[in-house]
């Protein structure tokens, strides 16, 4: 893990005490932390986040190259590991943060199967790392009862259902693969902390995101590059395994209607109420984008589909009951399942050079050059005021 140089920052420092809420937010350059620091930026002028992301393959340090000067003076991003502790209790003795949202892991199911180490080390490990500093920090905070531990999971602890019934609150866990495992394992810890040192944490079990910024490994973002580039189609199995999908501007506005109201030591369930079977989705991508697009005939993408192989272990339906996220904070998925895949269809369209550029070695490269060996001057710390990622 690298080590971190104590280097406070004047302005830094100032600008942090005028702000309601201090947030630090791991894993924000990922696809649902990106979504939920832009969203934040937009709806909550005052409050302050600090993103701390290792830039792995998943995160994109571009992901805020637009935003306005001013939303840039209220995010600070640190390149940095979850599991380096020196640098979160550096972190945490430079903002007196009151709430951390602790999106960071390694996410993909099929990555998990071909690697599943790295989930152990940065879902469990870095988890583990995260709440000990945490605990830390509450300890000796001022006005302790204002400090939440939000730490984001996912519907794929429960297991695999049959075609009936729904994943609640009190749904068993049951992981199948590495990354479910891994995701289990780190919910146990943070539900540990909360029992046994009172940690004021709370878990979100959320199902499949989609929406801007999803890195094209998963099914969604996948299909519409395929489809735009003509490349074949691979659904795995018979197509049928089920999701519930949920667009991830709801996501984020459930996220902070648990920081704000959310009870410590609760779970709350996250979810779409939008199940549909994987081929059915690559169908209407298949046909929102031929006609996007104009294609007919001969042209049309469904001739692109190829059954493939199954996942090893693969979970049969995800489906969630958020009855209790609705009754007791009040939230519900604003937008309907048709209206936002033309929303992320539209923007994979537009945004092709984000596309490119997470698909090349241009993004690594940038990344190298400016945190790497030969980027020292960046790294870590020192590159709170470069906040123009
Ligand atoms: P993602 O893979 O797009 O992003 C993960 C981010 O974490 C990346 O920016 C990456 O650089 C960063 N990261 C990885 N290892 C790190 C480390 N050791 N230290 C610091 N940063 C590190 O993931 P996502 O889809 O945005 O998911 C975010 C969280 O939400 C995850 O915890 C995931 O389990 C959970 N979740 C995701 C979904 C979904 O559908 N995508 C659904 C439910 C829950
Ligand atoms: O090429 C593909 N073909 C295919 O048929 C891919 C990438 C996926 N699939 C299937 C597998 C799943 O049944 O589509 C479904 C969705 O697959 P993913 O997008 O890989 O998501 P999933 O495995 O359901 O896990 C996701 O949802 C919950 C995220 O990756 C997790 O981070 C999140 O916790």
């Amino acid at each position: 893990m690298g080590s971190s140089k104590k280097n406070k920052d004047i302005h830094f420092i100032c600008l942090d005490e005028l702000m309601r809420k201090k947030i630090l937010v791991t894993g924000g350059s990922g696809f649902i932390g990106t979504n939920f620091i832009r969203h934040v930026l937009n709806v909550q002028p005052d409050w302050y986040l600090v993103n701390l992301d290792l830039l792995t393959y998943a995160g994109n340090p571009h992901n805020f190259h637009d935003i306005t000067p001013e939303m840039k003076k209220r995010l600070r991003f640190v390149r940095g590991d979850v599991r380096d502790a020196a640098l979160l209790a550096q972190l945490f003795s430079e903002a007196n943060f009151d709430c951390v949202v602790h999106f960071a892991a390694e996410s993909h199911v099929d990555r998990s199967i071909l690697g599943p180490k790295a989930f152990l080390e940065t879902n469990v490990h870095g988890t583990f790392t995260v709440l000990g500093e945490s605990l830390a920090h509450w300890e000796n905070k001022g006005r302790p009862e204002e400090f939440r531990f939000l730490h984001i999971s996912t519907d794929e602890v429960y297991g695999s259902l049959g075609p009936q019934g729904y994943f609640t609150e009190e749904t068993p866990y049951n992981p199948s693969s590495p990354y479910s495992a891994s995701k289990a394992a780190s919910d146990h810890f943070v539900k540990a902390y909360f029992h046994t040192y009172n940690l004021p944490a709370i878990i979100t079990n959320c199902s499949n995101n989609y929406g801007p910024f999803q890195f094209p490994e998963k099914l969604i973002p996948l299909m519409i590059l395929n489809i735009i580039e003509r490349d074949r189609l691979p659904v795995y199995g018979d197509g049928k395994n089920i999701r519930d999908w949920l667009y991830v501007i709801d996501h984020c506005e459930a996220v902070l209607k648990v920081i704000e109201r959310g009870t410590p030591g609760n779970t709350y369930n996250i979810g779409g109420n939008s199940e549909r079977e994987n081929i059915d989705i690559v169908h209407l991508l298949c046909d929102h984008i031929d006609k996007r697009l104009g294609r007919s005939g001969k042209e049309t993408s469904r001739q692109l589909i190829q059954f493939v192989s199954d996942r090893p272990g693969h979970d049969r339906r995800y489906a969630i009951d958020s009855t209790k996220i609705q009754r007791e904070l009040g939230w519900s998925p604003r937008f309907r399942f048709e209206e936002a895949i033309e929303i992320t269809i539209d923007w994979y369209l537009e945004n092709m050079d984000w596309v490119n550029s997470v698909r090349s070695g241009e993004c690594r490269k940038w990344i190298e050059e400016n945190y790497g060996d030969r980027g020292k001057k960046y790294s870590s710390i020192g590159i709170k005021r470069n906040n123009s990622m």
